[in-house]
């Protein structure tokens, strides 16, 4: 079973969600990749969601992005918005992500941080695999060279 469910709003932004598949790849985290507009079809989304056992949401938008806290609504488990840089430079998105209404949280990364989404996922599971702890911990020792 997937560790990491990562949804898209659309599949123009497929570069990020290649950032964050990138990054868990190098881990060996398993994960599935979803299109999904929580605007266009929300119905897929809560299916998605419901269905899916991962442990971490990777979710992904631009504009008036939406999805991330619509995820959340749907599970407790945590997820990580990215906001895409579509109009307005990605401001509009991240402010979207980060300005959730209280008790429904989502955190928010950097415009376009697809990489950043997949470290902390990472982070996030290794709290219960010590494996998958020891190789963040290589990588952050690398990061020193
Ligand atoms: P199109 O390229 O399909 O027109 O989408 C997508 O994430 C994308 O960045 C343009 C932008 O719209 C975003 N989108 C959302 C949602 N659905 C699509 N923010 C949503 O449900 O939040």
């Amino acid at each position: 079973m997937s560790k990491v469910m990562i949804i898209s709003g659309s599949k123009s932004d497929s570069a990020i969600a290649d950032k964050a598949a990138k990054v868990l790849d190098e881990f060996g985290v398993e994960y599935t990749i979803e299109v999904a507009s929580a605007h266009r079809n929300p119905d897929k989304v809560e299916k998605l969601v419901s269905e899916s056992g991962a442990d971490v949401f990777i979710a992904i938008a631009g504009l008036s992005a939406a999805l991330p806290g619509v995820i959340s609504s749907k599970t407790v488990k945590p997820v990580i918005g990215v906001p895409v840089s579509a109009k307005l430079d990605g401001l509009d998105a991240l402010l979207s992500i980060a300005q959730m209404p209280p008790k429904i949280p989502v955190a928010a990364v950097g415009i376009d941080n697809g990489a950043n989404a997949a470290y902390l996922a990472v982070q996030i599971l290794a709290l219960k695999d010590e494996k998958l702890e020891e190789k963040v911990k290589e990588f952050r020792e690398k990061m020193k060279e």
